[in-house]
């Protein structure tokens, strides 16, 4: 779903946004950056940006053209691994949106360039949390800026209490009644991982028995008049809109759209634990122009672009100073705010075992072991 819109924020924040904002180095921890970000001696004429759907916006695209005469020429891949497969086929992007433990993989694999720090002047923008993550310390090749869960999006005339349980994909009894209205994303780590929760192991697990009871689970789910709709990973937030699907899988970022849209739609992270994600922004080893890549990735880290991005695209991001710019409303929905008391689990890169969950997920998609 694209082009959903907030209200901007109130007006007396004009007045704070024209004060402009720079790094707190004091206040994050951070190693303090220069007063002012070196500007390369000439900026490309264009980036070429890969992310996920919404995570740049034509406005904020439109802006930062106006600021520095950058063109973003902008592709839309929700889909860590297939952004991962282009770039090891020779694909060239000045720019890219992998999430934490596909930072890990890229960057052992040497498809991300080290990042300039001279010229991230806002790095300190980014919040506490999100410093020091174990998928790459000290920022060496990402910037932290969206982070998110994934449950589910669910039709509150279906479901007058929140289907707080992966048991209505699952359990043969509980998605009966579904009639096969039951979406998940096309996304290995993501289903395999909620198929993992729900055996009560960990979503990193490659040990063959699991790997194997996950798939049999997944396989018994596929087709028939009470299966899955499909794996869809792109256009998954209109079915849920439309009606086609009463009970989605999906990003929460997504998903609040949807909500905001329609009322009558309800976002509940599952009982039995669910996905937390960070997504980053990155410059693969390839591009030409990594020096305009870190100028745009500088200017995202100011709390009035996040801002503006978060309120339009309903992600939550990772810049505390952005939240005072947010429109209460998105601050309030479900996307931004998690549960206590339901575990959350986060991916990890599984080097060398990553075949073996490879392999499965192929028999998934498949049907057939
Ligand atoms: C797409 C959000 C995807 C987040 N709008 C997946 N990490």
């Amino acid at each position: 779903m694209r082009g959903r819109r907030f209200l901007p924020c109130l007006p007396f924040l004009a007045l704070l946004l024209a004060a402009g904002c720079g790094t707190k180095p004091e206040e994050t921890g951070t190693p303090a950056g220069p007063a002012a970000t070196p500007q390369p001696a000439a900026l490309a004429k264009e980036l070429r940006v890969v992310c996920w759907d919404d995570y740049l916006t034509p406005e904020v695209a439109a802006d930062f053209e106006r600021e520095t005469g950058v063109h973003l020429k902008i592709d839309f891949v929700n889909s860590n691994e297939e952004v991962m497969a282009r770039l090891e086929k020779g694909e060239i992007w000045d720019v890219w949106t992998p999430s934490d433990y596909a930072v890990h993989m890229a960057s052992s694999r040497g498809l991300l360039a080290p990042l300039d720090h001279a010229r991230l002047a806002n790095l300190g923008n980014v919040g506490r949390r999100f410093q020091n993550a174990i998928f790459d310390r000290d920022f060496k090749y990402s910037v932290p800026y969206y982070w998110g869960t994934t449950g589910w999006g669910y039709d509150k005339k279906v479901f007058p209490e929140p289907p707080a349980s992966w048991k209505y994909v699952f359990d043969p009894a509980s998605r009966a009644a579904l009639k096969g209205r039951v979406g998940l994303l096309d996304d290995m780590r993501e289903v395999l991982g909620i198929a993992l929760i729900y055996l009560g192991v960990d979503p990193n697990s490659t040990d063959p028995e699991h790997l194997a009871r996950a798939r049999d689970l997944l396989l018994s789910v596929r087709g028939g008049v009470s299966g899955v709709a499909g794996f869809d990973s792109e256009g998954y937030e209109d079915k849920l809109a439309s009606g086609q699907v009463v009970l989605q899988q999906g990003w929460g970022g997504d998903l609040n759209q949807v909500l905001a849209a329609d009322p009558d739609k309800g976002f509940v992270l599952p009982r039995e634990g669910y996905l937390m994600f960070v997504d980053t922004f990155a410059v693969p080893a390839a591009s030409p122009n990594r020096e305009t890549a870190e100028v745009l990735i500088n200017y995202l880290l100011r709390p009035e672009v996040a801002a503006k991005l978060s309120n339009s695209n309903l992600n939550p991001n990772t810049i505390p100073d952005s939240l005072p710019f947010i429109d209460p409303a998105v601050r309030e929905s479900p996307g931004f705010n998690v549960p206590d008391g339901v575990p959350f689990f986060v991916l990890k890169d599984l080097g060398e075992r990553s075949a073996a969950m490879e392999a499965v997920w192929e028999q998934v998609r498949k049907g057939q072991p």
